[in-house]
């Protein structure tokens, strides 16, 4: 019974009786093998720097240099320069694709088909921001936030930007003070993790500025679906167990303090969730995590080998599975390519998904939901 369910719903959009069809997200339609995901190959790579401006390099790349034990003596202070060494994004600044559509205009001969029967100039069915992907992969078991992904299919590929919800960005607006503090927290602990030079030590009294920022872009497809997205990466370690890119790149986290078994439990069921996928998607190999105390320090850090996280929730059988995130992406990508099918970029579909509800979506011509700037358009019609 379950899987006739399974064969009628999964993944396929659900029409009701009125109105365009929609995407149910529940866990058990999506609970089957693991999909065909191809190993992320790096492609590219790009910087923006202090004053966030693009370079097509990668200057901004940073070198891991941990501590020699675990537990870093003295502790790290993530609170230090808080007040005074800190340089702060313009985050009502809403930059889109921008940066990423930069390097793909630059790079168009190697993203070209060689066989190119379609006529497209880039040899993708989906661009976006790993980020993106990273909240479509963990839908399935999210309760809190909701997301607005805006779509437009220009010259054959489909394009996924962000779009700010109502509910974030008075969130935004109105973070708290200590909110604030454990934002900067998480990029104070890269300044005690990373250093400038391969051969170089951590220098935690500089200034953090978060307008500096190093991207992989890398290629893979899921299923039928073939990607080319894009990902900040915190360092990279060319001596660790994997020299290659994007394998060889380490993403760090914090955390606060785990103190008995349902505290963990707790934590791999919210929280290793979304620092699986984020990691997974890229084939970042491993994720550094610093422990924090109430007063800011961090005294443990813990290393998770992303493509092992499932091996710690495997047998809690009310937690997440890797594969039921992966299939609903599937799902949802082929959604995308049966709903849009029309070929403008001033035409958006807008995707819309809140907890307790199935995907849904709206379609707008023209006007304040366009994404895809005047110049991209111009140079890949060229
Ligand atoms: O303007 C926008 N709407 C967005 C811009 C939405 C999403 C991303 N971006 C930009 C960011 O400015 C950044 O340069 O894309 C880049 C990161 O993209 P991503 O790798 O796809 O994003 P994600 O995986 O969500 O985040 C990776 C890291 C974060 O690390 P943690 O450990 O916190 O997950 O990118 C940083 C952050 O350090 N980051 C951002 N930095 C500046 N502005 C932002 C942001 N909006 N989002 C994430
Ligand atoms: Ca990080």
């Amino acid at each position: 019974r379950c899987s006739d369910l399974n064969a009628e719903l999964g993944g396929n959009p659900k029409r009701s009786s009125w109105g365009p069809p929609a995407l149910p997200v529940e866990p058990a339609l999506y609970d089957r093998p693991f999909p065909f995901y191809r190993r992320p190959a790096e492609v590219g790579r790009f910087s923006l720097d202090a004053q966030r401006c693009y370079h097509g390099d990668a200057r901004q790349l940073r070198y891991f240099a941990p501590p020699a034990t675990m537990h870093p003596t003295p502790p790290f202070d993530l609170r230090h320069g808080y007040r005074d060494r800190y340089v702060r994004r313009d985050e009502g600044l809403r930059e889109g694709l921008e940066h990423l559509l930069r390097w793909t205009a630059q790079n168009q001969e190697r993203l070209r088909a060689k066989d190119d029967i379609a006529g497209r100039p880039l040899n993708a069915d989906f661009v976006t921001w790993r980020g993106h992907l990273t909240k479509v992969l963990t839908t399935p078991y999210e309760r809190q936030e909701g997301w607005l992904l805006a779509v437009s299919l220009f010259r054959g590929t489909l394009y996924i930007s962000e779009e700010e919800t109502p509910a974030t960005q008075l969130q935004r607006e109105q973070r708290s003070e200590t909110l604030k503090e454990l934002t900067y927290m998480g990029y104070k602990f890269e300044r005690y993790m990373c250093a400038d030079t391969p051969d170089g030590s951590p220098d935690p009294t500089g200034v953090v500025n978060t307008n500096e920022a190093f991207c992989t872009v890398v290629r893979t497809r899921l299923g039928s679906h073939s990607l080319l997205f894009a990902g900040e990466v915190d360092c990279t370690d060319p001596c660790g167990p994997w020299a290659e890119p994007p394998a060889c790149y380490i993403e760090l986290k914090t955390c606060k303090e785990l103190h008995s078994p349902a505290q963990r439990r707790s934590f791999y069921r919210y929280k290793l969730i979304k620092w699986w996928a984020q990691s997974f998607l890229p084939g970042v190999s491993r994720i550094m995590a610093g422990f924090r105390a109430p007063d800011g320090s961090v005294v443990a850090l813990e290393t998770f080998e992303t493509m092992k996280i499932f091996q710690l929730i495997r047998d809690d059988p009310s937690c997440w599975k890797p594969a039921v995130c992966m299939n609903f992406c599937e799902a949802f990508l082929a959604f995308l390519k049966r709903v849009v099918t029309e070929d403008d970029p001033h035409l958006v579909h807008l995707f819309a998904w809140e907890p307790g509800h199935p995907v849904s979506y709206t379609r707008h011509h023209g006007g304040e939901h366009v994404f895809l700037p005047t110049w991209y358009v111009e140079t890949m019609s060229g």
